[in-house]
């Protein structure tokens, strides 16, 4: 039996000494020290021994499972050493090596020409309000004196959720949300993106974005209005830019009035941008309606108040010289990173 033990303790040596995969040495541990293993075999046959010799066989065996407990215990540790050795290696990272700089991007034409614009309304004491793209008729149509069937609904076709709900086609609802909820004085710009059914071309686009201004209070008059628009004027086109109001009519303002800049251009001289006239058309405006108030529940015998409302991206266009609205909705890359 002594003999037997020696066996089992030279070949398990021999065994763990090849082993090299550490998923193998659950393996060698099952066939040597296992509950079925050869160890555990040989105790099992001490029972047919004399009993003097069982002390000193129980001893032996007891050292050959310790020595190859410890054995495993080593070779399991160099093996996992080996193995994140390795590890470490194939994972080696250069901190050193340059990295790759991200792309930076740029922001849109549009939103640096509205944000200068909203800066240069701040300047003035206005508010910047904002509210929903999809509208209740009664707020884009019948409360700014467009009711049902007025011809001027024809021009601002848009798309319908249903029959009382739609894409707002500029943004007036939100003055109009804006007097329901806060008394005058007023003084609100109002900006966003605002929707109309309109053939795709360079100068018309089912969504485009405005800016529309509205101030209320006693005592407004279009020389207010005036006066407005020609600080804005200069701050966006220049300080030599002259202002030109020619009557015209909106339903939601009276008197009403478009609003030409003189040509920053050709200094009114005439060229290619403004057609040869020295004007360029860039808002509508006017006083507000009385019967706009009144939706509102403002007095217009104690109150008055002035509007306006130009295309954002037609101002955008006039300043860089750009002649297609259609490249300011396509993001095409090569466009955008001009700006
Ligand atoms: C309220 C009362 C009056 C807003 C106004 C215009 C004139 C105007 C156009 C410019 C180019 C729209 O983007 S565009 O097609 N707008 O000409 N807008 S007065 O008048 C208001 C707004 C709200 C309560």
């Amino acid at each position: 039996m002594k003999a037997k033990l020696e066996e089992i303790r030279l070949e398990a040596l021999h065994a763990l000494e090849g082993l090299d995969e550490l998923d193998k040495l659950e393996e060698f541990r099952l066939k040597y020290l296992g509950k079925k293993g050869a160890l555990t075999q040989v105790l099992r046959g001490m029972g047919g021994l004399p009993a003097e010799e069982r002390p000193i066989v129980g001893q032996i065996a007891n050292e050959v499972r310790n020595q190859l407990e410890s054995e495993l215990e080593q070779k399991t540790k160099d093996l996992k050493e080996a193995a994140l050795t390795r590890r470490l290696e194939a994972e080696k990272i250069d901190v050193t090596v340059p990295g790759e700089r991200p792309g930076l991007g740029r922001l849109h034409p549009v939103t640096t020409v509205l944000n200068e614009l909203k800066d240069i309304f701040l300047g003035m004491g206005f508010d910047v309000a904002e509210g929903p793209e999809i509208e209740y008729d009664y707020y884009n149509f019948e409360a700014l004196n467009l009711p049902k069937n007025h011809p001027a609904r024809d021009t601002q076709d848009t798309f319908y959720i249903d029959n009382t709900i739609l894409l707002r086609t500029h943004t007036s609802p939100v003055q109009i949300r804006t007097m329901e909820k806060q008394k005058p004085p007023i003084k609100i710009i109002c900006p966003g993106r605002v929707y109309r059914s309109d053939e795709v071309d360079a100068t018309h686009s089912p969504i485009f974005h405005q800016i529309e201004g509205l101030v209320v209070d006693k005592g407004i008059t279009m020389g207010d209005l005036k006066g407005v628009l020609d600080v804005f004027a200069k701050a966006v086109f220049g300080p030599e830019t002259k202002t030109k109001l020619r009557p015209h009519h909106f339903p939601f303002t009276e008197p009403s009035a478009e609003v030409d800049v003189s040509c920053a251009i050709c200094k009114g001289a005439g060229c290619r941008v403004c057609s040869y006239t020295g004007w360029i058309e860039i808002l509508g405006a006017g006083m507000v309606h009385p019967r706009v108030l009144e939706y509102v529940n403002i007095d217009p015998n104690e109150y008055s108040g002035f509007a306006f409302g130009m295309g954002l991206d037609r101002i955008v266009n006039i300043k860089y010289g750009i002649d297609d609205i259609r490249l300011l909705f396509e993001n095409d890359i090569r466009f955008l990173k001009q700006f």
